[in-house]
């Protein structure tokens, strides 16, 4: 694999009501980057995330399952987590790693009471967030419905960046950012990308404006461009949003079909290009008050947001290195206690892949052997 320095690697975090979607975007998402040539499906039990037996008992989402994509030079990582609030330990601590949280509605409710509960938390930790409303192919999608209810959480703060429509009887998506009609086929996949169609163009239009406006509040220099030109460029556009999105005052809207492909590349390309990297996000502050930039020469300094015990492995330990870089036979010190812990080996996990890799960090991470599965 690739190894992508820390401006080129985008952790997301999937949240979001039981049986949204997130586990079918999440596998939608390798697919379409060629990591996986089969899609599966929760019914199938066999998708990447969905991989512990329990999981098939239950036909959702138990454990937080880390998984990567990499989409045009970018890695995303990406960690599914369960969607019912007996699990939300897991949700909480994947939260916490986030660099953005990817929060999915299931288009035909809209926020539901496990999305609220879930936005609370997120609301605590002030991570940039992208709300996608799913199942736009659902016969019973209300998308209006479902944009009001990101409204409810957040407030004029939501802003649609992409709208579902049927077009000559096939399903397209409206993005008012590139201000193009993506026009896919009953399959799925990569879309056709056409004019915005006249009896659309007034709504489309008024969606970009608002959504100019919007990202040039964030920033001084472009809300004189936008004095200046009356409009913003894609490029300043971009700008503006991520500003918005770490300032906490933008959440842009995207619509997907996670079941039938459509609308992730899009999705990925905006996480890839818009969504903040950690490098980006404010230096957090440990429990003991030191400020940690997220430098790569600097001491490492992991958050371990999950540990497990494997009967072949023994302890799993999953975590985010914050700063530095870490080898493995590294002696780290556990903050809790003050016990040193030795990294004998170091993994990256794709559901119940793993990938053995020599040094993790801020600077990507380095592997040196094949993939091997347990
Ligand atoms: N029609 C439709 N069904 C979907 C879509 N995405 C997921 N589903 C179905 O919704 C159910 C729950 O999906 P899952 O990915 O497990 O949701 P999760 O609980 O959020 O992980 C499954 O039966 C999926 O096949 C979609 O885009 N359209
Ligand atoms: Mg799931």
């Amino acid at each position: 694999m690739k190894i992508y320095d820390d401006k080129h690697i985008k952790n997301v975090v999937f949240v979001g009501a039981h049986n949204s979607g997130k586990t079918t975007l999440a596998e939608t998402m390798l697919f379409e980057a060629g990591l996986i040539n089969r899609r599966g499906t929760v019914e199938a039990k066999n998708t990447v995330s969905d991989y512990h037996e329990i999981e098939h008992e239950k036909g959702n989402s138990v454990f937080a399952t880390p998984l990567h994509t990499e989409w045009r030079n970018f890695k995303i990582n990406i960690i599914d987590t369960p969607g019912l609030d007996d699990y939300i330990g897991e949700i909480i601590s994947s939260i916490r790693v986030a660099d953005t949280i990817v929060t999915v509605l299931n288009g035909q409710y809209g926020a539901e009471v496990g999305t609220e509960i879930i936005w609370n938390y997120i609301k605590e930790y002030h991570k940039p967030t992208v709300f996608v409303i799913n199942q736009i192919d659902h016969p019973g999608l209300n998308f209006e419905k479902s944009f009001n209810g990101v409204k409810d959480l957040v407030g004029k703060k939501a802003v649609k960046i992409q709208y579902p429509l049927i077009n000559d009887g096939a399903q397209c998506i409206i993005d008012v950012l590139k201000m193009k009609m993506y026009k896919f086929s009953p399959e799925g996949g990569k879309p056709e990308k056409l004019p915005i169609p006249e009896h659309q163009k007034a709504t489309a239009a008024a969606l970009h404006n608002e959504l100019v406006e919007k990202a040039a509040e964030n920033d001084e220099e472009l809300m004189e461009l936008y004095f200046d030109k009356g409009t913003l460029n894609e490029d300043e556009m971009r700008k503006g949003i991520k500003a918005g999105m770490l300032n906490y005052d933008l959440f842009p809207v995207f619509c997907t079909s996670a079941l039938n492909d459509m609308g992730s590349g899009r999705l990925m390309g905006f996480i890839d290009n818009v969504a903040p990297a950690a490098t980006e996000l404010k230096p957090e502050i440990t429990a003991k008050g030191t400020n940690i930039s997220p430098k790569p020469e600097e001491p490492p300094v992991v958050f371990v947001f999950k540990t497990v015990h494997q009967p072949n492995l023994g302890q799993v330990t999953f975590f985010k290195v914050k700063r530095g870089e870490v080898k493995v036979n590294d002696k780290l010190i556990n903050t809790r206690n003050g016990e040193i812990e030795v990294l004998n080996q170091l993994f990256i996990m794709d559901g119940k892949e793993r990938n053995m890799i020599s040094k993790a960090g801020r600077r990507g991470y380095r592997s040196n052997s094949k993939t091997k599965t347990y």
